[in-house]
């Protein structure tokens, strides 16, 4: 995993904690804050490989859409070692962009491209990765999304789809969001970088629970879908087309 600067952009009591942006602040950070504040993200990128490796077919795509620093894709790379498949991640940050096209462009196939998942045609794909990012499109333009990836990807192609789930039972929401929070504070955040946090993601990041990604998942034509891995409220479902 990419190493980076500690992450301590709420650490400090801001005027103004702004709406979270992908800015060249957050990538500097970002390897950092992912892994300290989602609870199961190694574990999820390293079974994104080996899910990669079970679904890829030769002289199909392989997309990891809102890649960021391309953790999930690399994973994938690793896992599958000829070049029979076209490994393209994108991102409308152009920071996350430059910054994984500078990390890897020798050693990596992949090809890093600046574009918004809603707008992008995408080619013909045997795995389509969508690793906290769905979270961040407006709700409203979800469905067109997923039945755009559906439309892209072959007979019995995957996506995987990780997000932030939000709980039908209003109590046990409340639970595991404190439990996500005392997560985080086992990892070296404290309650004032937690509490800015939450509010610069507040009208951001929209979770929704896992029976609304699963009947969506439907509604865009996958035949069947799975939560394969869950810790507090962070999940990974997979989505067979
Ligand atoms: C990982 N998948 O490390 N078009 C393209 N990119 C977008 C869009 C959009 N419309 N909206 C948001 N993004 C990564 C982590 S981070 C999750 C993904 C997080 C991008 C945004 O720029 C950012 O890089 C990424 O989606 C979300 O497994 O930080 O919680």
């Amino acid at each position: 995993m990419t190493e980076s600067k500690r992450d301590r952009l709420f650490s400090e009591v801001l005027a103004d904690p702004s709406l979270f942006t992908f800015n060249e602040e957050v990538v500097e950070v970002f390897p950092d804050m992912i892994k300290r504040s989602v609870p199961g993200y190694s574990t999820i990128v390293a079974m994104t490989g080996l899910l990669a490796q079970r679904h890829a077919v030769p002289e199909t795509a392989i997309y990891d859409l809102g890649c960021s620093l391309g953790e999930s894709l690399r994973a994938a790379e690793a896992a599958i070692p000829s070049n029979s498949c076209k490994l393209v991640g994108i991102d409308n940050s152009e920071a996350m962009i430059n910054r994984a096209q500078l990390q890897f462009s020798n050693a990596s196939r992949i090809d890093w491209q600046l574009a918004d998942i809603t707008a992008v045609k995408l080619e013909p794909s045997s795995v389509v990765i969508l690793n906290f990012t769905l979270q961040f499109i407006p709700v409203d333009q979800r469905l067109a999304l997923l039945s755009r990836i559906r439309e892209a990807l072959v007979p019995g192609g995957l996506l995987i789809l990780s997000e932030k789930l939000a709980m039908d039972d209003p109590t046990m929401d409340h639970l595991l969001i404190d439990m996500h929070h005392d997560f985080k504070r086992a990892q070296g955040y404290s309650d004032l970088e937690i509490a800015q946090k939450r509010s610069s993601l507040e009208t951001v990041l929209i979770p929704e629970t896992a029976d609304d990604h699963r009947a969506r998942l439907k509604a865009a034509g996958f035949s069947r879908s799975e939560v394969w891995f869950q810790c507090l409220n962070f999940a990974s479902l997979i989505a067979i087309a």
